[in-house]
Parts: structure tokens; sequence; C-alpha cells
């Protein structure tokens, strides 16, 4: 009996690291009243460099773009800046859009390990930064999962003269405890719900997605190769 409960608790050491308790984690983290200074250091950064900036070789294109009645203005979610002001905001009157990574390099698409997603508006035009949306994941055999739904940041404190809301930006941030949102992803999906906004218009800035390309199997082959590689000469030396 003491053996088996040994040999068990070896089993549950050796497969902690490897266990996925797969936990959504949505990280609302914070929102700011200062149109002279959003987005501060101490928040997750808008990053220039993640997977869906225009000018990264991972990002391929936006396709689906219904922006509910609004103009077009979706180029501004990838551009790797941010800011309060009708020149920063992509507007939606709900609507949706659907980013595609590009697979053409990346044949097994990408593990997905952040989202994030940052909302802004001019105090002038209403409060429209609270972030509601459905986030859909495609995977590369066309599958589709829906990540999450809902408001993932409301304000909750109202201000005179701003249209009952007060904060002038707001930063959700999705990430998983098991380290992966997703893995073998080609496109994301944003399915608006603005109802809570002032005029029924949400008003983002960028959205970042964080992930690496998924490994090719010849890379994989590689790592193993080099790992035998370096067994085999330590095996040598030690006899
Ligand atoms: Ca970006
Ligand atoms: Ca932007």
């Amino acid at each position: 009996m003491k053996k088996r409960t040994t040999i068990v608790a070896s089993f549950v050491a050796l497969a902690l690291p490897f266990v996925s308790s797969a936990a959504l984690i949505i990280d609302s983290q914070g929102s700011g009243t200062l149109e002279t200074d959003p987005f501060p250091g101490t928040f997750t950064p808008i990053s220039a460099t993640d997977l869906a900036n225009s000018d990264q070789a991972t990002f391929l294109s936006a396709s689906d773009i219904d922006t509910g009645g609004r103009g077009d203005t979706t180029s501004r979610l990838f551009d790797g800046v941010a800011g309060v002001g009708v020149g920063f905001e992509a507007q939606f009157n709900t609507g949706s859009i659907t980013i595609n990574l590009d697979t053409s390099v990346n044949t097994l698409g990408y593990n997905i390990s952040g989202i994030n997603t940052y909302a802004a508006w001019n105090t002038g035009s209403g409060g429209r930064s609270d972030q509601e949306y459905t986030l859909t994941f495609i995977y590369m055999d066309d599958s589709f999962e829906e990540i999450t739904n809902g408001t993932h940041y409301a304000n909750t404190v109202a201000a005179a003269d701003e249209n009952g809301e007060v904060n002038v930006w707001t930063e959700v941030k999705i990430s998983d405890d098991a380290g992966m949102i997703g893995t073998g992803v080609k496109s994301v999906k944003f399915d608006f719900l603005t109802g809570a906004n002032a005029g029924g218009t949400a008003t983002y800035t960028e959205f970042d997605i964080v992930g690496v390309a998924v490994p090719e199997p010849a890379t994989l082959g590689l790592i193993t190769a080099c790992g035998g590689g370096i067994l085999f000469i330590r095996r040598r030396f030690m006899i």
C-alpha cells in the first residue's frame, strides 16, 4: 500500500508541470480618466511587434469587417500605437472583424498566449470605452471555438458631462493559466456588443495578438536530433 502511494505521488509530481487547468484569465487591467496619459507603463504596453501588427510578416489581413454603419477605420487596430482622439479610434456600432494570420510559411498556425485589447475615446464624443465582445478562435482545420463573450470592461463610475462614463481609456488582457489560450490558430474573430456605450459605439485603438508559430515537424526533428547528439557525446565521454 505504501509503495502504491509512493508511485502515485511520484506520478503526480512528474505530471504537475504538464497539468493544464486551462482556465481563462480576463484581466481588466485598468482604466483612466486622463486624455493626456492613456495606457501608462504600469499596464501591459501596446505592442508594435505582436502577431497582428500590420507590418509583421505574421499578419495577413483583416476580413469580414462590419463596423455597423461606421466608416472603416480598422487599420488603426494594427498600427502599434494607441492614444485618445479621433485619429486613433477604430469605431464599431456592433459588427465584427476577423484577423487572419499568415500561414503560408507557418503552416501549422500559431500558439496564442495573449489577446490584449485597448479602447479609448475622446471625452468630447461621449463614453465609448466599455469593452464588450465575443472572442472566437478559428483553427487550421477550419473548426472554431468561442473563447469568451460578454462585457470585459464596464465603466462603473458616472461622471458629469461625460455621458455618464468616466474613463477615457480601458485595457483588457486575456490569457490562460495553462500558458496558451489556443494552439494551431489561424484567425481571431471579434463580434462586438456595444450596447452599453454611448450611442452604441465602441472606439478601440489597438488589438494585440501575442503568440508564436507552431513549430514545424522538421524543426522538432532537428531539436530531437540535437538532443540525441548531446546525449551520445555525454555517454561517450562518461564511458
Ligand atoms: Ca499591435
Ligand atoms: Ca492603434
